[in-house]
C-alpha cells in the first residue's frame, strides 16, 4: 500500500469537511498530544497478558504512571482519556496469525453505542476536542465503512463499562505504529455509511450517504482519545 500518497489524497479530499470524524487539519507534528492526559490513572487488566510481557505483573489497578508508555497487555495499546483528561480505559492490540486482535476495556462512558475508530494522527488534544487527531485512519482512500480504521462500535452498559474483542485484517500493529495513529471513541453511534437511497441528504440533495457520512459515519463529537503506543 502506498500510504503516504493515499493519505495525502485523503487529506486533500477531506479538507472541506465539517467537524467530527472527517475533519482534517493539515498541520500536525504527531507529538503535540502525547501529554494530553493519556498517561494518568491507568487501570491495567492483566488477565489476558501474553507470556512475553512479564513486566506488568501485579500492576492491576495501578494508579500512578507518570509519563510511562501505555501499559496495556497487548503488543500495542492506547490509554483512553476523555476531554476532561479522565481515564476511560484501555484498548489493546495483539498480533494473532494473520490478523490483529483488538480488545477494548472501557469505563466511565455514557451508555449506548459509540463510534469507535482509529484516527490518522497520534495526537490527543482535549483542548481541540481531539479534532487534531484528524480523520479516520484510511491509507487506501476508501469511503467510511471500508476505512482501515473503522472498527465495530462500542456498546456501553448502563454502568458505563464496555468490553469489546474482535479481529481485523485491515491493519497490522507494525503499520499502526509506523503511521502513528490514535483510537477514538465518539459521542454517537456509527452508521458505517449505510444510508439507503430512500433518504435524501439536505446537504447534497442526493439520495443515500453524503460526503460527510462517507467520511465520518455521522458518529458525532469525539468523546475520548488515546495514542497507540508500543508495549512490548
Ligand atoms: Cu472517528
Amino acid at each position: 500500500m502506498n500510504k503516504t500518497v493515499a493519505k495525502g489524497i485523503a487529506a486533500a479530499a477531506a479538507a472541506a469537511l465539517l467537524a467530527g470524524c472527517g475533519e482534517v487539519n493539515e498541520e500536525n507534528t504527531g507529538e503535540g498530544g502525547r501529554e494530553g492526559g493519556n498517561n494518568n490513572n491507568l487501570e491495567v487488566d492483566n488477565e489476558d497478558e501474553l507470556e512475553e510481557d512479564g513486566a506488568n505483573e501485579a500492576s492491576e489497578n495501578e494508579e500512578s504512571n507518570e509519563a510511562e508508555e501505555a501499559e496495556g497487555s497487548g503488543e500495542a495499546a492506547a490509554e483512553m482519556a476523555d476531554t476532561e483528561g479522565e481515564s476511560v480505559g484501555t484498548v489493546s492490540f495483539y498480533e494473532e496469525d494473520d490478523v490483529v486482535r483488538v480488545e477494548a476495556d472501557i469505563e466511565n462512558v455514557k451508555a449506548g453505542y459509540h463510534g469507535f475508530h482509529l484516527h490518522d494522527e497520534a495526537v490527543c488534544e482535549p483542548e481541540e476536542d481531539f479534532t487534531t487527531a484528524e480523520g479516520h485512519y484510511n491509507p487506501d482512500d476508501s469511503d467510511h465503512g471500508e476505512h482501515a480504521g473503522d472498527m465495530p462500535p462500542l456498546l456501553v452498559n448502563e454502568d458505563g463499562t464496555a468490553s469489546l474483542s474482535f479481529t481485523t485484517d485491515r491493519f497490522t500493529i507494525e503499520e499502526m505504529l509506523e503511521d502513528e495513529v490514535s483510537v477514538m471513541i465518539h459521542e454517537d453511534p456509527d452508521n458505517f455509511g449505510h444510508i439507503p437511497d430512500r433518504y435524501v441528504s439536505e446537504e447534497s440533495g442526493e439520495p443515500g450517504p453524503d460526503e460527510e457520512t462517507h467520511d465520518t459515519g455521522d458518529a458525532g463529537d469525539r468523546y475520548a482519545c488515546g495514542i497507540v503506543e508500543q508495549t512490548s
